[in-house]
């Protein structure tokens, strides 16, 4: 065995569960296992039931074994999947055993980086497991679950061969005579770098949907104090599953909540109101406010009875304590009562659909976290460079595309550099 190359970690959570899954990986593991299952003529791939003992002959648990021979399992590398009952007392017995076998315990997102040295995933595959993991609401599966598998990667695959393509004619352009090469190809690279710009263009301004869906669509709650916001809040709060609530301080400050609506993950947030102030905490809470305001992907904005405030694609008109009104005057507002509850579901709908017109079917969208959205407006900028800068000069046109082509290649981790590695890496979790 390779000592100190094989590493093993909990796979899955910690704590008491029926089923607690040990992951081994290292090189030439089918001894060992042979070795722990009591079985000599071990398959890959199938699960055999053994008595696991130490070194000393003492039971440490039943379990299940499935040995993974390289290069067939995730990391690439031999993998010996150990499960066991979900005691932390059997996994740590587990651990102490496994720790006097010449391994060693991994590292946050070790696994994965063996997995990628190894070619089973790029950078943008990686990504997107981190987000599954991470994944609390069934749209934030579903879009993690896309580029984890690949979705994202063959679409910058796909950039990136075009841009080495048009590189390649550019440069045969300077060393060849016309007649070789297809006709009309200067006008036929120029025209595809446009085309990549466009594309790249695009993408990137589905950057705010990317991280509506991953981190949260922002709705906030504003209007002067007392109008019924904070009852509102919690109207909206107790109507749908919470998963994180309460999140922040005093009255005075914004309070957030984290609810799934139709499998988005939505963080409502309740803010101080906003209004002219001598007092230098609530003017604290009114800045909070205005900064929930800009980052906000809609605004309720309450009042009590009228307002020429009108409703747009980021703002609903809500006038709550219709409980009190003789009529209902104004028909491009959404009429409540917190206090009877008359209107919330109404508010719900017209939140729902514009949650809806912002994020549904948006299955060309990839997954932009703050590292691929620098390398791809950088990649976009190379582009833009090569085009409008073109004056018949191919070399430096063709060291645009180039340079597009290497930021492309970055997304993906096929350049790459250590540091972006262990970011990459480290927002894993141990086991993975
Ligand atoms: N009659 C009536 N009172 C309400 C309604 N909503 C809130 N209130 C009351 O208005 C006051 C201010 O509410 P609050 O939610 O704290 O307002 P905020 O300052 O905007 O957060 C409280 O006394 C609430 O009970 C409503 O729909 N009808
Ligand atoms: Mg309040």
């Amino acid at each position: 065995m390779n000592n100190n190359n094989t590493i093993f970690a909990l796979s899955s959570g910690f704590g008491k569960s029926g089923v607690a899954v040990i992951r081994i990986s290292g090189d030439n593991l089918k001894n060992f296992f042979q070795q722990i299952s009591g079985h000599k003529n071990t398959e890959s791939r199938h699960a055999y039931f053994c008595n696991l003992r130490d070194d000393a002959g003492d039971l440490i648990d039943q379990c299940i074994v499935i040995y993974f021979a390289a290069p067939a399992s995730f990391t690439g590398e031999d993998i010996i999947e150990i499960h066991s009952h979900g005691a932390p007392a059997v996994i740590n017995k587990i651990f102490s055993f496994l720790s006097t076998q010449n391994m060693r315990m991994a590292e946050p997102g070790e696994f994965s980086r063996r997995a990628f040295l190894n070619g089973k995933m790029d950078l943008t595959d990686v990504d997107g497991l981190a987000a599954l993991l991470d994944a609390q609401t069934d749209k934030q599966r579903q879009f993690a679950l896309k580029s984890m598998l690949g979705g994202d990667s063959e679409k910058y695959n796909d950039w990136r061969n075009q841009m080495v393509e048009i590189a390649a004619y550019s440069a045969a352009i300077l060393d060849y005579d016309e007649n070789d090469l297809p006709a009309n190809i200067s006008e036929k690279i120029l025209s595809k770098a446009k085309e990549l710009f466009q594309e790249i263009n695009t993408s990137l301004s589905h950057y705010n949907i990317s991280r509506a869906i991953t981190h949260g669509f922002n709705i906030a709650l504003v209007g002067e104090t007392n109008v019924g916001k904070s009852s509102i809040f919690n109207r909206l709060v107790g109507a749908n599953r919470a998963i994180v609530s309460d999140i922040a301080g005093t009255t005075r400050d914004v309070i957030s909540a984290q609810i799934d609506i139709d499998g988005y993950l939505v963080n409502l947030s309740d803010t101080a109101g906003l209004r002219e102030t001598d007092d230098q905490i609530e003017q604290m809470g009114i800045d909070r406010t205005k900064y929930e305001l800009e980052n906000a992907d809609l605004v309720l904005h309450i009042f009590n009875n009228k307002t020429d405030t009108l409703p747009d694609n980021k703002t609903i008109v809500v006038i709550n304590k219709s409980d009190e009104l003789k009529s209902k005057t104004n028909k491009k507002a959404i009429y409540t009562s917190a206090k009877t509850g008359k209107g919330i579901d109404e508010l719900l709908n017209a939140i729902r659909k514009h949650l809806h017109d912002a994020l549904d079917n948006r299955d060309n969208t990839l997954v932009i976290n703050a590292r691929t959205y620098k390398l791809l407006t950088d990649a976009k900028y190379e582009l833009e460079h090569a085009i409008e800068k073109f004056d018949g000069n191919y070399d430096i046109f063709a060291e645009h595309i180039r340079a597009a082509a290497d930021n492309i290649g970055k997304i993906l981790g096929t350049i790459t550099a250590n540091d972006v590695m262990d970011a990459t890496f480290s927002q894993l979790c141990l086991g993975k």
